[in-house]
């Protein structure tokens, strides 16, 4: 067995390392609740300045708790539109956005019912034929559902093909999903995590009216609870003063379309946050942590906003251990968004700033190489050097560099102790510590540019600690 490990782990780096970098574009198929409060057209607004990223399926109007009666896709096609009048800008600074009537094309409304009242005999719609249509295309890859209200949409899908398909047709259909839902806005995500116990499934559960929100890891997004309250994030960043100077004002029609906040800036995006291609996310592992922040898979335990008890498994809210812009430690699950709060409004800011700029006038993420493979080994003692050398920025800006030992993801338990070194240079180190079995790290690279606003890209090195 001893001598057959060391070639499993380069089989499974080989595999790892490659799902790190996608070679191909991952598929998202949107469900929003847009109107129901200013967010959703917020969250809209950043979506679209990624579609390149991704191949966009679906952009599909529901109901939610917020909005029982009614579903708005007249209001994603007004955003849609505007960002219609700005692709081709888009298009000078990276290639891949979508043409404008593509995307009309897959705005599609669900049932203006609300929760479970809209799943059954006869409530079919076309949202819920086209999740249909989309996952039976032939094309392998997953599709991912940001969910950014009531789930009932999907539901119905789920439901017909379970009333019409055999038990192994249905059991493919839903290997082929992965979803996120903001917290539970309807009691149709219980009875899919019930009833779909193999279903690839990310939320905070509980209601979204009942006070769930106060605890749920999206909120880090632009908050720390309902209130908005400053504890940890950098709350100036995420605030309509910030969003007025940097997005909505003198930003051409996508920015304009960004409506002022209500209560928290944009509730719904770590929905697909986690999909960007930035070198931290890997979807698959939503243990690893991203923008859209961390999620371990266990079986929540009920609490009085929840509709029901969970009965299975899911990812749900992680805590990460993190030094706020107050200086101080802060340990919960909306650190692992705020943490990231900079770089991801930075990174917003200037995919705005590409829908009106000319590609001199712009600032371009860097890009984050290694100078060694992502997954690497040692035995305890031993130095492991990390290099970042072949890091570029495509404007030619100046880098700095910052080596993050991301404590949670890792097997590894320890404190804060394990230090990396020379870590703001890009060539650092850490010392393998003393192991009894083997146990992983993870390191965080971070390449920041010296362009305004400064982007930041990431990669990820995983260090396997043998005794
Ligand atoms: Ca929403
Ligand atoms: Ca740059």
């Amino acid at each position: 067995m001893k001598t057959l490990l060391p070639f499993l782990l380069i089989a499974l780096s080989f595999i790892s390392s490659h799902a790190q970098q996608p070679a191909q574009k991952l598929r998202v198929l949107v469900l929003t609740d847009i109107e129901n409060e200013p967010d959703d057209a917020q969250s809209m607004v950043r979506f679209l300045t990624y579609s390149n990223q991704w191949d966009v399926e679906g952009l599909i109007a529901t109901t939610s708790v917020h909005q029982p009666n009614r579903v708005a896709p007249e209001k994603i096609k007004q955003i849609v539109t505007a960002y219609g009048k700005v692709r081709t800008n888009l298009l000078l600074h990276e290639k891949g956005y979508p043409e404008t009537a593509y995307l009309l094309s897959v705005i599609k409304p669900s049932i203006p019912k609300y929760g479970m009242e809209a799943v059954g005999p006869g409530n079919d719609s076309e949202g819920s034929e086209w999740i249909i249509s989309v996952v039976d295309k032939k094309d392998n890859r997953p599709v991912w559902i940001p969910v950014w209200g009531g789930a009932n949409c999907l539901a119905q899908a789920l439901w017909k093909v379970r009333q019409t398909r055999m038990p192994d047709e249905v059991d493919q259909f839903v290997a082929k999903l992965r979803v996120y839902t903001i917290s539970d806005q309807d009691d149709s995500g219980p009875w899919l995590r019930k009833t779909f116990p193999n279903l690839f499934y990310i939320a905070s559960p509980g209601r979204h009216a009942g006070g769930a929100y106060h605890y749920a890891t999206w909120s880090g997004i632009s908050g720390d609870n309902f209130h908005g309250r400053f504890r940890g994030g950098d709350f100036s960043i995420v605030d309509n003063p910030w969003l007025d100077e940097h997005i909505r004002k003198n930003h051409g029609p996508l920015g304009a379309e960004h409506p002022f906040t209500k209560f928290l800036m944009e509730g719904d995006t770590p929905s697909f946050l986690g999909l960007i291609n930035n070198g931290l996310s890997d979807p698959e592992h939503p243990n690893y942590g991203s923008w859209g922040g961390r999620y371990e898979f266990y079986t929540p335990r009920t609490r009085k906003w929840f509709y029901e008890p969970e009965t299975r498994p899911f990812w749900s809210d992680a805590e990460d251990e993190v030094m706020g812009a107050d200086s101080a430690w802060h340990t919960s699950n909306k650190a692992t968004i705020w943490r990231w709060r900079k770089a991801y409004q930075n990174d917003f800011a200037a995919r705005i700033d590409w829908s009106v700029k000319p590609y001199k006038e712009a600032n371009h993420p860097p890009i984050a190489k290694l100078g060694h493979a992502n997954e690497l080994r040692a035995k305890s003692g031993e130095k492991v050097m990390l290099s970042a050398d072949g890091s570029t920025d495509p404007d030619g800006n100046a880098l700095t560099y910052d080596w993050i030992y991301y404590r949670e993801p890792g097997s590894f338990e320890s404190n804060r102790i394990l230090e990396v070194q020379d870590k703001q240079k890009m060539n650092a180190f850490i010392v393998a510590p003393k192991v009894d079995k083997p146990e992983t790290l993870h390191v965080i690279l971070a390449v920041t540019d010296t362009g305004t606003p400064a982007l930041t890209r990431y990669q990820r090195v995983i260090v396997t600690v043998f005794p």
